[in-house]
């Protein structure tokens, strides 16, 4: 890699199947961001502890999200892809970020409000500390571009602020990272209730469609979304979510812009359209999950890229905490 291309970071955590929203709202973009800039893409499985996982579970989602991001079109010649927890600088870096982070900007996260709800038994120190973990992902790499939806902004808007803020406190170390969200599908909406946003945790089946589903449950959960009581095919957020949700999607895995989806689909009948952005996601991810099912069988190949990937951002992330590590005052550790 040259070191003077900028830098993106982004991770999903392996927590249950990930959805077309993970994959419109972030690999998606991820694979064309690899020709022009010093990509690093992780597996981010300390994150996902923060809810309770079955562990047999958590090893299975984690080589099958390394190995869905490879069929997707990440490639280990070009970027570095690993497993958060293969490198320990992430918690290292963390616990000093958690000094310079105020308990009052921590409990106005969003997400942190949202998942306590969800998750009331098992309010852990981790759920809230969540961002802070996030950002030293982020920060350990002298990071300039962080692409991912719409719903992570405000946690990378926390990690800027710990940024500037130990820049300020010490002197410049760390790169101030800016937040990349697509145009098209940002914010990717339940198929159920097209207010909310599709999320894997989700336990309402017919809300979602993972990239794991076969053609028949695409098809079946596409022609069971929520529109409205109108016809018209025409792209109004506020007024016709449901139908809006839909003409992104098309668009997303089509190509084709909104626009001219909609002109598409003038006169024609909910049902007709429904089929139709069924089709476009079947047509997309197909490759993408032969390709998926076959790398998954190869542990041996998947283990071999998360060493490699783990070595190379070592020695990235270690630079960085080193650095750290002596601003703040620790005596270095003789070797
Ligand atoms: P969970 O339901 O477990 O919280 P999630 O579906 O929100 O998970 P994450 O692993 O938190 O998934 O997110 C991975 C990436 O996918 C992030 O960049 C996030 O912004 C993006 N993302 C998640 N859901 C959507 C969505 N509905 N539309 C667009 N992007 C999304
Ligand atoms: N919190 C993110 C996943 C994540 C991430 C990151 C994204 C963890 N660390 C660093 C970008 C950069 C989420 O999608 N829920």
């Amino acid at each position: 890699m040259d070191g003077k291309k900028q830098v993106v970071f982004s991770g999903v955590q392996p927590t249950g199947k990930i959805t077309i929203g993970n994959y419109i709202g972030s690999i998606k973009n991820w694979v064309p961001m690899q020709e022009q800039y010093d990509c690093i893409f992780c597996v981010v499985d300390l994150h996902s502890i923060t809810v309770s996982q079955i562990p047999a579970e958590l090893r299975k989602n984690t080589f099958d999200l390394l190995s869905l991001y490879l069929a997707c079109g990440l490639d280990p010649q070009k970027s570095i892809l690993f497993v958060q927890s293969h490198v320990s600088a992430h918690t290292e870096l963390a616990w000093v970020l958690n000094t310079i982070a105020y308990v009052g900007e921590m409990n106005r996260m969003t997400q942190f409000k949202d998942k306590s709800r969800k998750h009331a038994d098992n309010i852990n120190m981790g759920l809230m500390d969540y961002p802070v973990l996030m950002a030293s992902d982020i920060l350990l790499y002298q990071t300039d571009l962080v692409p991912v939806g719409v719903d992570q902004k405000q946690h990378v808007e926390l990690a800027r602020d710990l940024a500037q803020r130990f820049n300020s406190r010490f002197s410049p170390t760390f790169v101030v990272p800016d937040c990349l969200t697509p145009k098209v599908g940002a914010k990717i909406m339940s198929l159920q209730e097209p207010n909310a946003k599709m999320s894997k945790s989700d336990v309402n089946e017919n809300a979602v469609v993972t990239m794991f589903d076969d053609k028949d449950a695409i098809l079946r959960k596409f022609k069971r979304a929520v529109t409205d009581s109108d016809t018209e095919i025409r792209f109004d957020k506020e007024n016709k979510p449901g139908v809006s949700n839909l003409l992104t999607i098309y668009s997303a895995f089509s190509g084709e812009t909104i626009q001219k989806a909609e002109e598409r689909f003038a006169g024609k009948g909910y049902g007709e359209f429904k089929i139709a952005v069924a089709e476009s996601v079947i047509e997309a991810i197909s490759p993408i999950q032969s390709e998926q099912k076959r790398l998954a069988a190869d542990k041996a190949y998947l283990e071999n890229i998360l060493k490699e990937g783990s070595e190379k951002a070592e020695r990235i992330a270690n630079r960085t905490l080193q650095k750290v590590y002596k601003k703040v005052g620790f005596i270095p550790k003789l070797r």
